[in-house]
């Protein structure tokens, strides 16, 4: 292992989270906004909105089964990073299996943000292509108590639901506000750092590539539900879909 590797290794280890600037060049970032460009002029992109509280989920997506298809560099991107995921963070993780998930393209117009939440994954690493005012990530890494084997039980959803709390938040947490940066690489370990975006404040498109990866055998039980709540604009009833609740 390189020093470089072991340094950010440690890194990712002790604070749960890990930032590169410039993880790709400014020229990088413009063709692949050239390309986001291109696909958004020729197709409808679906806006998603939950009213939930205290942060709306308010953001466009362009889901993973059509990065595949139709925006190959990006697919391209999500398969090379899987390397530096692997060495940040010495695990043998891999793309999820469930395509439209696995990559997206978040877009998020002024007045935009994203719920408080965590991933449904290990790892996320969150690739940002522009600079706009607001739009911040917040987060607090590590900072979930997870049950093991229960991630997605009704007994987690109390946890997460207390933890959540901003008072809890403010004494238990250490948080973390990145604003959004051309290049800039954020990793974390999605499914135990509580995140969320502040809003947009300008009027110009937040947009940044999202990829998550986890070991080969995950399981997801919540999927369907959480996959209808994330990338369709059907209604949705009140029951969170992050969780398995029963009756
Ligand atoms: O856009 C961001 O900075 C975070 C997005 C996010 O958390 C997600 O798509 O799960
Ligand atoms: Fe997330």
């Amino acid at each position: 292992m390189k020093k470089s590797q072991i340094t950010s290794l440690e890194e990712f280890q002790t604070t749960g989270y890990f930032l590169q600037e410039n993880f790709i060049s400014q020229a990088e970032c413009d063709s692949l906004l050239k390309l986001i460009a291109d696909y958004r002029r020729a197709n409808s992109v679906p806006k998603i909105y939950r009213n939930v509280k205290p942060i709306p989920l308010s953001r466009s997506v362009i889901n993973g089964k059509i990065i595949q298809s139709q925006i190959r560099e990006v697919q391209k991107l999500y398969e090379t990073m899987n390397q530096v995921i692997n060495n940040l963070t010495n695990k043998q993780l891999f793309p999820l299996q469930d395509i439209q998930v696995g990559c997206n393209i978040n877009i998020t117009e002024k007045g935009g943000t994203y719920q408080w939440h965590y991933d449904r994954n290990a790892i996320t690493a969150l690739l940002y292509l522009n600079k706009v005012d607001g739009g911040e990530i917040e987060f607090y890494p590590n900072y979930r108590i997870i049950l093991p084997n229960a991630k997605f039980s009704r007994f987690q959803s109390v946890i997460d639901r207390v933890q959540q709390l901003s008072f809890f938040c403010h004494i238990f947490g250490k948080q973390i506000i990145i604003k959004p940066q051309p290049g800039l690489l954020l990793v974390m370990a999605g499914d135990k750092c509580l995140h969320s975006v502040r809003p947009v404040t300008e009027a110009k498109d937040r947009i940044n590539i999202v990829m998550a990866y986890d070991l080969p055998n995950a399981n997801f039980v919540i999927k369907d539900k959480l996959n209808t709540y994330l990338y369709s604009s059907k209604k949705f009833d009140n029951t969170d879909p992050s969780y398995i609740m029963f009756g």
